[in-house]
């Protein structure tokens, strides 16, 4: 994305917040064992008001009355570091490249940040993170409280976070992009593996097929850790050991998407592993299915997720009675809330940087927030039949399915971001025969 765009959302950030100093570290590198440690992948927040990429790094913005001051903080180039782990743009460059009134080293932030603090009252950062700037922060703001002299030192603590999720909650048109080109890769991901699969294939085996793909498109990464859950393995939600051989006759839940561009794509399809649907199944799936478009085209501007939610329940509830899975009046059954035996989860999720994109769901009274054109999240229903759940019909039992997609509010309704991902049963069947 162009730079403009992250120097914009630092603007608008400095109009919402109030008078002081707020600071946004980046993520830090995390171990994986002794000295190995995970790919580095910057913090979402930061990376949303900064476009920088790289670890060991802050943002600053401060403001003062009419003043307003937006600081980078930078790891400086260090040749012998750089023989080891590549180059680092350093603070010249990074002065260069991006609109910031002014780029330092991150080993001159201590002095810095005590210097833009005096005067100040109010102090944001992430207060929910354990991160070794913000407990910093900290340290230095008890330091200024009991030093003699200062009159004025940061005693109020803020959340910086609830500032920027509530502007991620809206995508520009070049975060919807990324979603869909990260939606492209996620497509070819899930019509090739449906092709690969077989019986007597390793869940993992799969997985890679998935991953693969994700790769050789070149997506970052996957958004999440993929589910490939055959049979009843699926009623596990968040099933991801992958360690189990696909059977014969039953189906695979796969939970995959990739991340391009930090942005992420969360697709769930199932599919039989032999490639055609029995009977049973496809009642089941097409019931399940009836249920998502019917969800999808519920969607539209001023609606809310709660809503969804309570039509989706009401539509399962309904399949499962005339499927023989639950037995009673629908309406008794919603007030027992008897279905959240096999519907347990919600309806979907906020999706963007993150893949549960931390966005808020309501305001500060409690209310929901409305649909409105620019959000993006998922739509998910999902029926888990277990299968030593003897209350169910025999037939039922061991399938677990779950259908899901990506949606982008628009001005009239809503765009399904991922309709070209094979989700009728004729167009699965296709797909994993070719
Ligand atoms: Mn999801």
């Amino acid at each position: 994305m162009n730079e403009t765009v992250y120097k914009e959302r630092r603007d608008r950030l400095l109009e919402i917040m109030d008078e002081g100093v707020a600071v946004l570290s980046t993520a830090t590198m995390q171990t994986r064992s002794n000295d190995t440690e995970y790919p580095f992948r910057p913090s979402s927040d930061f990376y949303y008001l900064t476009g920088f990429e790289e670890d060991n790094s802050v943002v600053v913005l401060c403001k003062k009355g009419d003043e307003r001051k937006t600081i980078l903080f930078v790891q400086e180039k260090v040749p012998e570091m750089e023989l080891w782990t590549g180059e680092r743009l350093g603070v010249d460059a990074a002065q260069e490249c991006f609109s910031f009134d002014e780029v330092y080293g991150i080993d001159s932030f201590e002095e810095q940040i005590k210097a833009l603090l005096k005067e100040q009252t109010l102090l944001y950062f992430d207060l929910f993170n354990n991160n070794k700037i913000y407990t910093q922060l900290k340290v230095i703001a008890n330091t200024m409280l009991h030093t003699r002299g200062v009159n004025r030192s940061p005693r109020t603590f803020s959340d910086i976070t609830k500032l920027t999720q509530q502007m991620r909650l809206i995508k520009s048109e070049e975060e919807v992009s990324l979603i869909r080109e990260a939606l492209v890769i996620t497509q070819k991901a899930h019509h090739h593996a449906m092709t690969t699969c077989q019986v007597g294939m390793m869940e993992y085996q799969l997985q890679a097929e998935y991953e693969y793909t994700f790769k050789r498109e070149g997506a970052y990464s996957d958004a999440y850790t993929t589910i490939i859950a055959g049979g009843n393995n699926a009623n596990t939600l968040h099933y991801i050991k992958n360690d189990q051989a696909l059977k014969e006759g039953e189906l695979v839940l796969v939970d995959a998407g990739c991340e391009y561009g930090f942005y992420a794509s969360d697709i769930t399809r199932t599919y039989p592993v032999n490639g055609t649907f029995t009977a049973v199944q496809k009642e089941l799936y097409n019931m399940i299915l009836g249920v998502q478009l019917k969800v999808i085209e519920a969607i539209k501007p001023g609606g809310s997720k709660k809503e969804l939610q309570a039509f989706s329940e009401k539509l399962l509830t309904e399949g499962m009675v005339s499927l023989g899975i639950l037995e009673g009046e629908v309406e008794m059954l919603l007030e027992e809330k008897a279905h959240k035996k096999y519907y347990p989860h919600g309806i979907g999720h906020w999706m963007g940087l993150d893949v549960h994109d931390p966005c808020p769901y309501s305001d500060d009274n409690g209310d929901e927030n409305l649909f409105a054109e620019g959000m993006v999240l998922t739509i998910e229903p999902g029926l888990y039949l277990p299968k030593d759940d003897e209350k169910i019909p025999e037939k039922y039992r061991g399938i677990g399915i779950r259908i899901e997609d990506d949606v982008l509010i628009t001005k009239e309704g809503c765009e399904n971001l991922s309709q070209g991902i094979a989700k009728t049963v004729e167009e699965i069947e296709s797909i994993c025969k070719s």
